[in-house]
């Protein structure tokens, strides 16, 4: 419970600092202003907000690299996956008592006894970079070094123990890395200051600018609450033909956990509770299906993030072709699989969709001062795909037994 209390004041005091840092940041680029500070003094000005900026960017490789060779390697696949459906022999399809016996769908392993200790590994997926756009400013074809991590992992996890040292390393330097960019989160509130500072320092009209901003920050909202409390619980009631809104009212425990610590990681152990017991979702297929969606299924960082990068194109009146929008949207769904399940953890993978249609990365500046509170929002949506995808399975594996009994019964038919 301490340590739950900690990580809340934690993330709530990213968020008081977050606020004040934009507040201070306004104040002082508005005092600046009247000033007519020189060029040269404008520069020194903004070199903290600069530096924050060259964080994010140097996070990326070692995020990619490190989380692509986990990800695929995962040492699971050194072992054999038991499937979550156990398929009944024929020996059991003549039995009758097996077809009437209600298969209990869960992990079992080969001699079919359930697998108690099933265990996956966390690590976070990769940042999947579409550089669809080579000539972009970064330079750094990071398109490439994905697919070859990506491959790199998928070849380790085939050797089988002579690969798990290397994927082993590759999961400790990506604890490490997210260990720095809990420490660059940090150092944000201090890096807004200057980033906003600097920014209204440049700007022609500052108050359009905080008109925009006041859009676009209606606009995420709008959009993430629409995806996640329309969108996604209609696909739900589509494929279950269930009521979305009772099994959304089992889970709202969670949900109002990661509004409040804008991590969907810190709010896996609730989600999973209010699955078990107010949904009452077989507990072996909450331990499969939950985890992997927590690390890959960002679904209102992808939506975010797609919109934030549309958004800054609009404010560079730069257009956007149809293929740059697909580009975009490509991009968010990748950079979303790979952001971590950490407060702000898609401001980091936001600069790879930038990337990838040639936007200035150095304009994230603007939504840096909402992202402490639109990160929320789009935590809450993460967490609400990651439950109704659970949901979803436990719907899918128990049709399957459906299925399963009518096969038997013409087998049997057949005999
Ligand atoms: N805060 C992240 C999460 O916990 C989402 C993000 O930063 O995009 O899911």
């Amino acid at each position: 419970l301490w340590g739950r209390v900690k990580n809340v004041c934690k993330q709530n005091g990213l968020l008081i600092l977050s606020v004040l840092a934009v507040v201070i940041g306004c104040l002082l680029g508005f005092f600046l202003r009247g000033k007519q500070l020189s060029e040269q003094e404008v520069k020194y000005f903004q070199f903290p907000g600069e530096l924050l900026m060259r964080m994010l960017k140097m996070l990326i490789l070692p995020l990619v690299v490190s989380r692509a060779c986990a990800c695929f390697g995962f040492k699971y696949r050194t072992q054999r996956v038991p499937e979550l459906i156990p398929k009944p022999t024929v020996a059991q399809l003549l039995d009758e008592t097996t077809t009437r016996r209600v298969y209990i769908y869960g992990i079992q392993d080969d001699n079919g006894s359930d697998v108690q200790n099933f265990s996956l590994d966390l690590t976070p997926p990769p940042d999947v970079i579409m550089k669809t756009s080579p000539g972009t400013s970064e330079g750094m074809n990071v398109l490439g070094i994905v697919i070859f991590s990506a491959t790199m992992g998928i070849m380790l996890g085939r050797m089988g123990p002579n690969g798990s040292a290397l994927v082993n390393f590759c999961q400790s330097l990506n604890e490490a890395v997210l260990k720095i960019v809990a420490i660059v989160i940090w150092y944000f509130p201090f890096g807004i200051v200057f980033l906003v500072a600097g920014k209204i320092l440049e700007m022609d009209d500052p108050s359009a600018m905080g008109k925009k901003l006041g859009f676009y920050a209606i606009t995420v909202v709008m959009g993430l609450v629409l995806h996640g409390l329309f969108i996604l619980p209609a696909m739900y009631f589509f494929i279950t033909k269930k009521s979305p809104i009772v099994y959304i009212r089992g889970i709202l425990q969670a949900l109002l956990i990661s509004l409040a610590t804008s991590s969907s990681s810190a709010t896996l152990p609730i989600t999973f509770k209010c699955l078990l017991e107010n949904n009452h979702i077989d507990r072996r297929i909450i331990r499969f299906v939950l985890p992997v969606g927590a690390t890959i299924n960002m679904d209102g960082t992808a939506l975010y993030e797609a919109v934030a990068a549309i958004f800054i194109a609009q404010v560079n009146n730069y257009e956007l072709d149809f293929g740059q929008i697909i580009t975009i949207s490509i991009t968010a769904t990748a950079a979303s699989i790979g952001a971590a399940g950490i407060p702000q953890a898609g401001l980091v993978t936001m600069v790879i969709v930038l990337t990838s249609v040639g936007l200035p990365t150095d304009d994230i500046t603007l939504i840096i001062a909402v992202d402490w509170a639109l990160d929320r929002f789009r935590t809450m949506v993460n967490v609400m795909g990651d439950a109704l995808a659970t949901g979803i399975m436990a719907h899918i594996c128990r049709k399957d037994f459906v299925k399963e009994g009518e096969q038997v019964r013409a087998f049997k038919a057949k005999l």
